[in-house]
């Protein structure tokens, strides 16, 4: 671990202190806090030495990585990238061979017990060949990387849940970080890929504060994973007077209508994409006229369909069963009136509700 605190380490890069607590309040701001707790913020990084972090890429498409790196400095993300140590990193280090490896075990070594293990991709159990790195597999990398580490961030679906990978028919026996290690805490930041943002304000968290920030029943930071995409969704006032898009051109497609009946997965998905956007705040999918996938959920990818409407019943178990039966407007509504906190058991808790539950719970609430 570097032995500069962060406050030094900015300094001695000419962040003058009205930048440094404007890098605060960024931070606050990343992490979903109150402005009102910024000179705090300030007087944690002050103190705080850059923690080391070594970051694991295994079965993945980069795109994790590729969401990461879309950010044009100064933001949030860049400056968060010189608050910490990147010791290790297949993409982005400029190592490579033994050298790469090097890094890795000096890391291990210099900093055990408290450098924070980011990985990104499933692991194959079914064949240690499948996927390896320096002619280690994955299985064998992450359990030793994880030995010293003083917490995990599974970054990206398929670290969290599994994801593409493990979908049906799962050919490499792939499984999620949590299926690995079981004693060390881990944060699941899912999505694929995961909002930028989101995992910049989870590194940001465990800098300020030392520690986890709270998680959801699936791991996940609860102050970008509290609310449904459905809830934050600017087309909502849209479903609830009825109103949806029939067809990608209809007339209804053109005035922004709800997205529901052309597959958004929004009712389901607990993300933060309709409230930070993507590329800067620009935009997010059901912005661009395509409905919500899921992403950031478990086995989004056997959902069912990215075009086929929750109304229609699956077959599935766990989330679809509960969706899958909130029938058009009406019924749909009534879900949606459900008493929030029943709303969430029932979806995290893949608990499987049947219609008559489902409009009795919309009427009573
Ligand atoms: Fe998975 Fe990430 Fe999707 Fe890709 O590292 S979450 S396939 S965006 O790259 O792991």
């Amino acid at each position: 671990m570097p032995k500069n605190t962060l406050g030094e380490h900015l300094r001695q890069q000419g962040m003058s202190r009205r930048s440094f607590l404007k890098f605060c309040s960024l931070l606050a701001s990343g992490m979903a806090l109150s402005p009102a707790l910024v000179p705090r913020i300030a007087q944690a990084l002050e103190a705080t030495r850059r923690p080391s972090v070594i970051w694991l890429s295994f079965q993945e498409c980069t795109g994790c990585t590729e969401s990461l790196t879309r950010s044009h400095t100064p933001t949030v993300e860049g400056l968060i990238f010189d608050a910490i140590s990147l010791d290790y990193h297949h993409t982005l280090q400029a190592a490579s061979g033994h050298a790469a490896e090097a890094a890795r075990e000096e890391a291990m070594k210099e900093n055990f017990g408290q450098y924070i293990l980011v990985v990104d991709g499933s692991i194959p159990l079914d064949n240690p060949g499948f996927s390896t790195i320096a002619g280690i597999s994955n299985l064998d990398m992450l359990k030793e990387t994880a030995k010293g580490a003083a917490a995990i961030v599974a970054v990206g679906t398929c670290a969290a849940f599994g994801g593409l990978p493990k979908a049906n028919p799962n050919p490499t026996g792939a499984v999620p970080v949590s299926d690995i290690i079981t004693d060390k805490p881990i944060i699941n930041v899912s999505g694929c890929p995961p909002i930028p943002v989101v995992i910049t304000g989870v590194l940001a968290h465990i800098l300020t504060f030392g520690g986890l920030p709270e998680l959801d029943d699936l791991g996940r930071p609860a102050a970008f994973y509290g609310q449904s995409i459905h809830d934050r969704c600017y087309r909502r006032p849209f479903y609830e007077k009825g109103l949806f898009a029939e067809t990608f051109d209809d007339e209804g497609a053109k005035k922004g209508w709800c997205l529901y009946k052309l597959g958004c997965k929004g009712p389901v998905t607990f993300n933060a994409c309709a409230t930070t956007k993507w590329n800067e705040g620009t935009s997010f999918p059901i912005e661009s006229g395509h409905g919500c996938i899921g992403c950031s959920e478990p086995d989004f990818w056997d959902f069912g369909g990215f075009y086929e409407a929750l109304s229609r019943p699956t077959g599935q178990t766990g989330k679809n069963a509960v969706y899958g039966v909130a029938a058009g407007t009406a019924v749909g509504a009534a879900v949606w009136a459900m008493n929030r906190a029943k709303k969430e058991e029932a979806v995290r808790g893949h608990e499987k509700l049947t219609m008559d539950e489902l409009n009795r719970e919309g009427e009573e609430s």
